[in-house]
């Protein structure tokens, strides 16, 4: 099967035509974040123009809730603001071949899982660290989407009572934490501001306060990873996203979870598929859903 598959995330909207797993033409463009429904719009008309007459179906990957064809942002900030978007309608205008849709990180660990010894791991998280983060579980060997579309959404379980308040409107998320975006909101009030890839390079030469600002984020994901672990069995955990694939984060994530208590550890591994894995796993899915495949 030819599944053209798209990557909608806070900061960039990734496409390929993946066939049999393997990724071809793939493109990349910045999310709309300026008048963003109409800017989302017109990028998936285009994007599926420039593909037509190449696939056999459509697999997205998308930031936000996903629930009966319909994106509704948990955070909106994370896309311009904007809170709602009938997505199944508005690709199903460009094309009439079967869509379907799952959150970004739902996705992504369709594609994780399907390299893991599934004799060895059945329950098992993706944490990306992105613009945001999110997770996506596998629970005795399926993918928890849950009722309404929601499983999954553990950056927005609490890293800090006292913290800052996240775009979702709960004080404290881990996403609030120790996203891209949250990175960034401090790091773009230095006296030189600095976005997030910045501060990685001055945290690689050891400035302390940019050390300071990735410990945070770092920090805040081991707990989560150790949250998984004591609230699910969690046996193995891969970090993705830009912020969670930056050179150094992982190795202290590890840290930090290495300090707790042996019942709140598990294995960490970096994403396999990288970035692509969102692009990867949404076809994936697709795959077996045409196919009455239970994943
Ligand atoms: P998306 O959220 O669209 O899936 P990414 O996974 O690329 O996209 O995450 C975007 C976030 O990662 C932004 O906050 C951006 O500033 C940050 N980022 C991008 N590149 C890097 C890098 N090399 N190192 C650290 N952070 C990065
Ligand atoms: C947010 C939420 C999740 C998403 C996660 C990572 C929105 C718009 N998105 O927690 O659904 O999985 O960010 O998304 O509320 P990314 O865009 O950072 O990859
Ligand atoms: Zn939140």
């Amino acid at each position: 099967m030819r599944c053209l598959a798209l990557d909608l995330g806070g900061t960039k909207l990734a496409s390929a035509l993946v066939v049999d797993g393997q990724l071809q033409q793939r493109r990349q463009i910045a999310t709309p974040q300026q008048n963003p429904a109409v800017g989302l719009q017109h990028a998936l008309a285009e994007i599926i123009q420039t593909y037509q007459g190449q696939f056999d179906a459509v697999a997205v990957a998308s930031t936000g809730i996903i629930n009966h064809g319909v994106l509704t942002a948990l955070n909106p900030k994370n896309l311009g603001g904007l809170a709602d978007f009938p997505l199944q309608a508005s690709i199903a205008r460009h094309t009439d071949k079967p869509i379907g849709l799952l959150n970004d990180v739902q996705a992504a660990v369709c594609a994780e899982y399907r390299e893991q010894d599934k004799s060895a791991v059945q329950n098992f998280v993706f944490i990306t660290v992105s613009t945001g983060v999110g997770g996506g579980i596998i629970l005795d060997g399926q993918l928890s989407t849950g009722p309404n579309g929601i499983s999954g959404h553990i950056g927005h379980t609490l890293a800090d009572p006292n913290g800052p308040l996240c775009g979702c409107g709960r004080r404290g998320c881990v996403e609030a934490v120790a996203s891209g975006r949250a990175i960034e909101a401090v790091s773009s009030g230095w006296e030189t501001p600095c976005t997030p890839k910045q501060v990685f390079e001055l945290f690689r030469k050891n400035d302390a306060k940019a050390t300071a600002l990735v410990q945070r984020s770092a920090a805040a994901i081991a707990n989560l990873v150790a949250d998984m672990v004591i609230g699910l069995d969690v046996q193995k955990a891969v970090i993705g996203g830009s912020v969670g694939l930056a050179a150094g984060y992982l190795p202290l994530v590890r840290q930090y979870l290495s300090d707790l208590p042996r019942f709140y550890q598990c294995p960490l591994e970096a994403a396999r598929y990288g970035g692509d894995a969102g692009l990867i796993g949404a076809a994936y899915w697709m795959e077996n859903k045409l196919n009455n495949n239970l994943f």
